[in-house]
């Protein structure tokens, strides 16, 4: 088996912020978080921008300090939404691009947030990988539903997305598809050769999944974007759920990744641009 990327995902853009202390929002706060992520075991930090009250922003400039909080603490893997936040246009979506990170997601298709539609039609697909492209920046492919990977293959055909790639199955969304283990192996099953994934658990689904995809070789995606619970009631921080999954893993016996092994593996550049 592959070492074990380990992704953490450690503001996001649904969460109020005042859900949880824990949440760090600010470029400074991210870089601290970043850091201790990679001492307990992680190999990339997904990134979302808010600004001092806690907002979303687009702001390139935001993500630009985000970026470099992260590069001076750390030689994590940057990657950067382009999902936004619900009700964002393309063009701020993709606006952080041009501060070229490691890494930026594209979501494979639109699909039920709880109340709200997270929308991803064919016409904003393509933009958004277009700009993927154009800024030289490699694409994570988001798959929160069943079709979303025969949406990404249509991409694919269309020129716009390259196989093998890096997919991360984004499990448990009200709305989505469910996380569990027969949906897992229902996307893990329909991969084109040669791709690697990670997978996502939204809430107490955060836990089994990971623990899923290190006993069969994927990767995970864990932290506060997605899960705010240590357990049930116990508020987490964003290193302490990087250090139970990388914990449980080297106990399985699977090395974890050091971010230059994961950009090996993941066919990214040796080393930041920066660095
Ligand atoms: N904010 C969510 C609706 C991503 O980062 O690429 C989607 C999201 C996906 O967070
Ligand atoms: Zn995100």
């Amino acid at each position: 088996m592959q070492p074990l990327i380990v992704t953490v995902a450690a503001v996001g853009a649904e969460l109020a912020p005042d859900a949880t202390p824990h949440l760090p929002y600010t470029p400074e706060r991210l870089g601290e978080t970043a850091a201790r992520c990679r001492e307990a075991g992680a190999a990339m930090v997904h990134v979302h921008c808010r600004d001092d009250a806690g907002a979303n922003t687009s702001e390139p400039s935001r993500f630009d300090e985000a970026l470099r909080a992260v590069r001076s603490r750390s030689d994590l893997i940057v990657q950067f939404t382009t999902g936004g936040a619900i009700g964002m246009s393309a063009q701020e979506r993709t606006a952080p691009l041009r501060v070229r990170p490691d890494m930026a997601t594209l979501t494979c298709g639109t699909v039920n947030f709880g109340d709200e539609v997270f929308e991803n039609s064919f016409p904003i697909m393509r933009e958004i990988a277009r700009e993927i492209a154009r800024h030289g920046v490699v694409p994570e492919l988001e798959i929160f539903d069943a079709g979303h990977l025969d949406n990404a293959r249509i991409l694919e055909r269309e020129g716009l997305v390259r196989f093998p790639a890096h997919l991360d199955f984004v499990l448990g969304v009200p709305g989505g598809l469910a996380a569990n283990e027969r949906n897992l192996s229902f996307l893990t099953g329909g991969l084109p050769a040669g791709c690697t994934w990670s997978v996502a658990g939204i809430g107490r689904a955060q836990l089994p999944m990971a623990m899923l995809a290190i006993a069969v070789g994927g990767h995970v995606r864990v932290g506060l974007e997605d899960n705010i619970y240590y357990t049930k009631g116990r508020l987490a921080t964003n290193e302490e759920l990087g250090a139970r999954v990388a914990r449980i893993a080297t106990e399985f016996g699977r090395p974890l990744a050091t971010p230059a092994q994961a950009r090996e593996l993941l066919g990214l550049p040796a080393a930041g641009r920066d660095a």
